[in-house]
């Protein structure tokens, strides 16, 4: 019997073999054993049992040795495409998926400008046409104390920005998304600042974490993720990845962003997931799955501390929030 293997978010839930959950099982598993291996072997010491060290590490972490993949339940389609925030269409969870078919995304071109050689407004295709896709199942920590796996397909951020040539003084980069109110009905109101802008220290932004995304679960986009491309950026709240971006500018200083303007005690340019630092209304220690009952601890760097921890050395993470 020929084996096709088909990712589990392109069948049914219920479709879902037990061989294909366990092929992507010991895929995992390969990852961990072998991320194990590595930092058992960097660290190994008189005494040390390698094998031990190996299985410790697997069993801690979440997220494979890269951090691109995890294989905890993936949050269903529809939930992840029917629960938004995307301030544009409203404020509520359900006006995105309600609102936002009218947007237009084609054509759609981006505009890269500021710190770098070759700047130039570009047509979406071309954009995106000298990278190999990808795909990346992160895990989404809101700052509102919900989460969701979701698998992601895109480009990586950083060879994007690589072609453009930053300059030697390039530090951040600053991202925009698109202004229009008449397909965009929440920026009748003043609820934030449009355009509703993020940003990234210029070597956050180059870390292979760091993924453009122009689909999920296998299929294009919907409208209310962001559409027709967004920002991932999986160890920070998920305020930090930025829908439907029209510019991306490469600037010295740290740039305005919409949520750390709006309150700037509430959030923070860097933002990233920290369970031991409470937002000024609620705790950050715990957060809930969508699709699940019982809250679950959230963890450090949202499970990717082993992978980004070392881009923050030296930094006061309770004050530099
Ligand atoms: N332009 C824009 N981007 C945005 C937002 C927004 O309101 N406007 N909301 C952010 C927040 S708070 C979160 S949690 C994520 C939600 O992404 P999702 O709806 O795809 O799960 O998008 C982020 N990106
Ligand atoms: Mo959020």
């Amino acid at each position: 019997m020929p084996v096709h293997v088909r990712p589990p978010w392109a069948l049914p839930e219920a479709d879902v073999t037990p061989a294909a959950l366990a092929l992507r099982r010991r895929e995992f598993l390969r990852g961990a054993v072998w991320a194990g291996a590595g930092i058992a072997g960097a660290l190994l010491a008189p005494g040390c049992g390698r094998a031990e060290e190996a299985g410790r590490e697997s069993a801690a972490s979440p997220v494979s040795a890269d951090g691109f993949r995890t294989e905890e339940p993936l949050t269903s389609f529809e939930a992840a495409s029917s629960y938004n925030n995307f301030y544009e269409f409203g404020t509520g969870k359900e006006d995105p998926a309600e609102r936002a078919a009218g947007l237009v995304t084609r054509p759609w071109s981006v505009r890269v400008d500021g710190e770098v050689a070759k700047p130039g407004a570009v047509a979406l295709e071309d954009f995106l046409a000298p990278h190999p896709v990808e795909e990346r199942i992160y895990r989404l920590r809101c700052v509102e104390a919900w989460s969701m796996v979701i698998p992601w397909r895109g480009i990586p951020l950083g060879p994007v920005l690589a072609r453009f040539e930053p300059t030697s003084r390039a530090k951040y980069v600053a991202f925009e998304t698109l202004h229009r109110p008449e397909q965009m009905p929440g920026q009748h109101r003043d609820v934030l600042p449009w355009p509703y802008r993020e940003g990234l220290r210029l070597d956050e932004a180059m870390h292979p974490l760091s993924f453009l995304a122009t689909g999920m679960y296998g299929r294009d986009l919907p409208n209310q993720n962001g559409a027709p491309l967004r920002l991932v950026v999986p160890w920070k709240y998920g305020f930090k990845s930025i829908k439907s971006i029209v510019r991306i500018s490469l600037v010295e200083h740290e740039p305005p962003t919409t949520w750390n303007r709006q309150a700037p005690d509430e959030y923070g340019f860097y933002a990233n997931v920290n369970p031991e630092v409470d937002h000024p209304r609620w705790s950050q220690a715990s957060e809930r799955r969508v699709g699940e009952l019982r809250r679950r601890p959230t963890l450090p760097f949202n499970g990717y501390a082993e992978q980004v921890a070392g881009l923050y050395a030296g930094m006061d993470l309770r004050t530099s929030f």
